[in-house]
Formats: C-alpha cells, structure tokens, sequence
C-alpha cells in the first residue's frame, strides 16, 4: 500500500464521518458560500503577476515537520503582501497538519485567489470547499478514475470555482483532462515515491493543451528554475516548504 492509497482510505472515511456532523444543506447555509469566487485563470496567467502560488503547510509525509509555529494570518497576509498570485492552504490534518479552519482564516486576511489543497475523493468536499470561501479546488489525478475527474470538474464548475488537475505523467493528463477544468498541475513529486525532478515539468509541458493554464508543482527553490520553467510555458509555481521552512515564510517569499 503507497502512501496515496492510505491517504485516500483515511480521506474516505474522514469525509463520511463529517457529512453525519454537517449536512450539505448546513454547508449551503455558511454565510462564504455565496461568495462570488476569485479567477485564479486570471491572477496565475497574468502576465504582470509572479505567478507564484505560495503554499501554507505545516508537514508533510515525505518532510516530516516542516513548520510548527507560523501563524496561518501572519502568513497569509505576507504572502499577499509579497505578491503571491494564489495560495494554498492545505486542509488535510491526518497527514499534512492543516484544517478547515486554515482556509477559513487565510480567506479572512486575503485577497488571491485560495486553492483548497485536499485529497477530493467526494463531492461534499467540494461544496465545503465553496463554503470555507476557497476560489479553486485541486483534482489529483492519481487518486481519482477519469469520470470521478470531470465528474468533480463538472461539481465545481457550477459553483464558479475553477479546477487545477494535477497530474505527474503522460497517462494521467491524457486521461483526465477535460474542457471543465482551468489549470493543469505537473507535480514534480511523486506521491508514490516522494522523488523530486523538476525535469517532470520540462517533459510534459508541450503535451498540455495551451488553454489550460500550466502549474508547475514542487521542488522549486529559486528563482533559477522559475525562469527556466517559464521558457517552457509555466506561468504558475506551486511553492510550499521553501518558504515553509523559514521562520518567516512570507518573508522568504519577497526574497
Ligand atoms: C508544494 P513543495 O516541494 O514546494 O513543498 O511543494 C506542493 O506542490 C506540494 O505540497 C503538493 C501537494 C500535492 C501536497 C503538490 N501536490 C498534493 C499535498 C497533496
């Protein structure tokens, strides 16, 4: 059993656990979710912006502790203040230490666009993702069957959020990228292995559709492989423990 498989059990039974303490109709009654979303399509694709998608993560399986004491406000407020694109906040506890309530605080204090950076293996995290406030969802799609992809695609669309697909090899873009989604991901990690290689991005950038915004996602630490990832058409940059690993992660994102 890979890590991503766990991950995914534990999901499953965490979401049918608090759809028993929160309905969908509760989820629908959050003052948030009528909320007009933020186009991440158009705040990543800027081309006057950084394109930087600055990430809040506390831990990771593959990391161990990353940062225990950073405020999730503080940072928030600093990545924006910086000139981050987007965020990410991770909302998964079991495995990478964050929370709804993450999302929730970082929407208090931000303007990006927010990207609720979850395992989705089920529509309510969907409609909970609309209700947090969060503008864009990330479909993983080695945790998904192409249909559950643009099923959820399709879910999210309709409440006005966009999609970030995110995919490591050939296969998986091929087989669930759909016209619903705004946003393609190449993780340059891999979820089964936690290897790292930026060349990932470089070898699937010309296979990615040019409407889709393309995201390159982990690994990045300077400013170097940003540029080199632009040549290749990048306009987003997922980054996470290079500014995490700081005592002050926004400040790590001016520098
Ligand atoms: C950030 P890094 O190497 O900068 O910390 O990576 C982000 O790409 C990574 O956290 C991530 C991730 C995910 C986390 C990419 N895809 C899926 C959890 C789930």
């Amino acid at each position: 059993m890979t890590i991503l498989d766990k991950i995914v059990a534990h999901k499953k039974i965490e979401v049918a656990a608090r759809k028993e303490i929160l309905s969908i109709s509760d989820l629908q009654e959050r003052p948030l979710f009528d909320k007009e979303p933020v186009s991440a399509k158009s705040w990543i694709g800027s081309p006057t912006k950084s394109g930087i998608i600055a990430e809040f993560k506390r831990q990771s399986p593959s990391k161990g502790l990353i940062n225990g004491k950073a405020l999730v406000t503080d940072v928030a407020e600093g990545y924006y203040k910086a000139g981050a694109s987007a965020m990410s906040v991770l909302t998964d506890r079991e495995f990478f230490g964050g929370t709804v309530d993450d999302l929730l605080a970082a929407r208090s204090v931000s303007p990006v666009p927010i990207i609720r950076k979850d395992f989705i293996v089920d529509e309510y995290q969907i409609i909970e993702a609309k209700s947090i406030g969060a503008d864009f969802i990330l479909l993983i799609a080695s945790c998904l069957t192409p249909e559950e992809s643009k099923t959820y695609a399709s879910v999210a669309r309709n409440l006005g959020m966009q999609v970030l697909l995110e995919v490591h090899n050939e296969e998986e873009l091929n087989a669930h990228i759909d016209p619903c989604m705004d946003l393609v991901g190449v993780n340059n990690r891999n979820l089964k292995t936690f290897e790292v290689s930026i060349e990932n991005s470089k070898k699937l950038a010309d296979k990615i559709p040019n409407e889709f915004i393309k995201v390159s996602e982990s690994g990045i630490s300077n400013i170097e492989n940003i540029k080199e990832l632009r040549k290749y058409g990048y306009k987003g940059f997922l980054i996470g423990e290079n500014f995490m690993k700081t005592e002050d992660p926004a400040k790590a994102a001016i520098d």
